[in-house]
């Protein structure tokens, strides 16, 4: 009894030992995005562990694995992941998170965020706190902003300047349901479907448009694959967030937080700055590979605000009432 004592005492020693030596180098963490350093989105993670490998000396490491490939490409599944724990850190879309946070579809109504103003004031007003404390009661501790971007429509058939343009088309649509109801609110036929899933639909024209920030469609050559359309319509701006699992986040000292969420906070500006900057040389890329750009005029913008009218009578309960009103008056205010 005393030597099987004793022995679980030296394997106890041993192990706590080997813990400190452990924690006294350098720790890393797993940062999971849905797209690579190719895109803004992936630089933005790039750039957040850069700084923190510097700002810490390399005691932290942060080490991004892109693509959603810590959760098999199902990029849905990527907040529950980051809340039990299979995941550290991640940069991840409000899209993707909202089927866990439903909070987050206030970024997808349709027209709602009219400009870059408009959504630097919700997620940086109060609507923006309501948010953060709605992932965190989702079980997952939020630390900064980023942006996907202003989500543009693309198809092989024509230009699509009034809702009748997409009546019957087959568009891929992403995570939440809400992108369901603004589709079908068009007469479109929309199909959810994992990004990685989408180009291969296009090329083989299982689908005949998608809809995606200006960026994305640039850098992954949506051009090559039919598209040959593209409507800026900014429908929804897509914000990221930075954030990161809450037992990982409680391990680390007051001084290791501080660091990552003001790195993450970094970070994200120079991402949000670089990708709004980027814009005018992208569209004139994409024209350049052909592709027929339509920009709405204010009438045609009217009518497919009027036609998504219905998804707001659907969905601002699941967000929640408050929430809606909050950011209208953070818009209101700027
Ligand atoms: O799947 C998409 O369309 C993408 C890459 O934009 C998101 O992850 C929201």
């Amino acid at each position: 009894m005393t030597l099987r004592f004793s022995r679980l005492t030296m394997l106890l020693a041993g192990s706590a030992l080997l813990c400190t030596t452990l924690s006294a180098q350098a720790r890393e963490l797993s940062v999971s995005t849905v797209l690579s350093d190719a895109f803004p989105w992936g630089q933005a993670a790039e750039k957040w562990a850069e700084l923190v490998e510097e700002r810490s000396g390399g005691e932290l490491t942060l080490r991004v694995y892109p693509n959603a490939q810590l959760v098999s490409g199902d990029q849905t599944r990527e907040f529950s992941a980051m809340r039990s724990g299979l995941i550290d850190l991640a940069v991840g879309s409000t899209i993707n998170w909202s089927p866990q946070v439903p909070e987050l579809n206030l970024f997808s109504l349709p027209f709602f965020m009219r400009d870059y103003a408009a959504v630097d004031s919700v997620t940086g007003g109060e609507a923006g706190k309501q948010v953060f404390a709605a992932i965190e009661e989702g079980g997952v501790v939020p630390l900064a902003w980023g942006e996907n971007g202003f989500r543009q429509l693309s198809n092989s058939k024509g230009p699509i300047d009034e809702p009748s343009d997409l009546e019957g088309l087959k568009i891929r649509v992403v995570g939440s349901p809400l992108f369901q109801d603004t589709f079908e609110a068009l007469g479109a036929n929309p199909t959810q479907m994992s990004w990685a899933d989408a180009k291969p639909a296009l090329t083989t024209g299982a689908v005949d448009g998608q809809e995606n920030p200006l960026s994305v469609f640039d850098v992954a050559r949506i051009d090559q694959v039919g598209q040959t359309n593209l409507t800026l319509w900014n429908y929804m701006n897509d914000p990221l967030v930075f954030a990161a699992n809450q037992r990982v986040w409680g391990s680390l000292s007051a001084e290791d937080q501080d660091l990552l969420r003001q790195a993450a906070v970094d970070a994200g500006e120079w991402e949000i700055a670089m990708t709004r900057e980027e814009e005018g040389e992208r569209r004139a890329a994409i024209t350049e590979r052909g592709v027929d750009i339509v920009e709405l005029t204010e009438a045609q913008h009217m009518a497919f605000v009027q036609a998504t009218q219905s998804v707001y009578d659907t969905w601002i309960d699941k967000i929640g009432e408050s929430l809606v009103k909050t950011a209208r008056s953070d818009m209101a205010a700027n």
